[in-house]
């Protein structure tokens, strides 16, 4: 991340944020926005924020997205205040610009929105208790509940084809034969492995067409690091990272939680030795995400929910790999080789879901109805 400091401070400073900007140095590990933990000074406290410069590469309609986090975070709060919740912390809030904006467009074209800080909070990158993962199937059950009131009309479909998986693959292949790094010939397998499972990607989308499959508003980027545990009483507190909500899947909700929680490994980790899918944390989270839906799964639904754990797993393991290809120009990366590193992590846990995919049918079955 290469945005010099003072660029950060005048974008702070167009915020009506609580007295001096004192700092704002890199947070968090996401991987598409560039995040900072912004404190500022009155009266000798400090108060933190987060200041975030939104990636319009990747969304080309910020004024379309700030909508949707405006209108999901509004609806939210007025929930969380009749349920006499923490309304400051169980939501992100956006402060607003001292011109009463939500977002601020810097002279070189940037787009930039400050939240308030959720404090006594953590996200995880990595299960350390099964109870927080348990927790967050809860919450993202509930989340979905939660949005089936929000008015699916009203939202921007902020990625076009997001989680069409299809789609992917044929951007994919199209970066495969253009090989403008000329890195293919080092990734045959890889490429070899995307290639045998061509088959199974239509199945969500063609299950829609059918009308077996229903279209819910999701959040759809819900792995772990996305979800803040309260420190303190160990619960789910509070979902973030609302760039992405729109019309999606529910099975792809339940999947990508899978994708990235239920791994004994992180998702770069290099030594794939360490990366399986962990049934013990399948099973935990399944029981949340059952719990927190409540029951409004389809039958449809219910059935597909290990398809969608591996089919987020090979998307996004496709995901990376196209961007490996096309020079990494997608995800942040930190180090050479990193979105292949990426690429085999998924891929071998989702040749690991294959060979556990009678115990994952089971789990499901056992959880049905709670
Ligand atoms: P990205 O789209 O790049 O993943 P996120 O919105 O997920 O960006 O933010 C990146 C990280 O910043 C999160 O994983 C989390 O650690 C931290 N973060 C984001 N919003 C808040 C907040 N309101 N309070 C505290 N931490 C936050
Ligand atoms: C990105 O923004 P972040 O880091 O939470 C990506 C997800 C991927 C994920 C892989 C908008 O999520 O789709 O699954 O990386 N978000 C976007 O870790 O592309
Ligand atoms: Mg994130």
């Amino acid at each position: 991340m290469d945005i010099s400091m003072e660029r950060r401070f005048k974008a702070a400073e167009a915020f009506a944020v609580k007295g001096q900007v004192k700092s704002c140095e890199p947070y968090g590990s996401g991987h598409i926005n560039n995040t900072f933990l912004l404190v500022c000074r009155e009266d000798g406290q400090e108060y933190p924020y987060i200041l975030q410069q939104m990636n319009h590469e990747v969304f080309k309609d910020i004024q379309g997205l700030m909508r949707n986090v405006k209108g999901v975070t509004t609806f939210l709060r007025r929930q969380i205040v009749e349920n006499h919740g923490e309304p400051d912390r169980e939501t992100l809030n956006l402060i607003p610009t001292k011109e009463g904006k939500d977002f601020y467009i810097d002279s070189q074209g940037s787009f930039w929105r400050v939240y308030m800080f959720i404090g006594g909070a953590t996200c995880y990158n990595l299960v350390e208790k099964p109870e927080d993962f348990y927790q967050s199937g809860k919450a993202f059950g509930r989340f979905q509940c939660l949005l089936a009131d929000f008015p699916a009309d009203e939202l921007t479909e902020t990625i076009p084809d997001f989680h069409n998986t299809p789609a992917r693959f044929k951007k994919f292949k199209k970066a495969v034969e253009e090989d403008v790094m000329g890195r293919a010939e080092k990734v045959r397998r890889e490429i070899q492995f995307v290639m045998d499972r061509q088959e199974e990607m239509g199945l969500a989308l063609k299950l829609k067409e059918e009308g077996a499959l229903p279209l819910r508003v999701s959040h759809n980027d819900t792995k772990l690091n996305n979800i803040m545990i309260d420190d303190k009483t160990g619960q789910a507190l509070c979902i973030i990272d609302l760039d992405t909500i729109m019309p999606g899947f529910s099975i792809f909700d339940y999947g990508d939680s899978i994708r990235f929680g239920a791994n004994t490994a992180e998702e770069d980790e290099r030594d794939l030795s360490k990366v399986s899918l962990s049934l013990p944390l399948f099973e935990v989270y399944t029981k949340g995400f059952l719990e927190g839906s409540e029951g409004r799964l389809t039958e449809t639904e219910l059935k597909m929910l290990p398809y969608g754990a591996k089919m987020m797993t090979l998307e996004c393991g496709m995901r990376f790999l196209t961007d490996h290809l096309q020079g990494d120009v997608y995800f942040h990366t930190s180090r050479e080789g990193h979105n292949l590193d990426r690429c085999r992590t998924q891929f071998a846990l989702v040749a690991d879901m294959e060979s556990k995919w009678t115990q994952m049918e089971e789990i499901v079955k056992k959880y049905q109805g709670s």
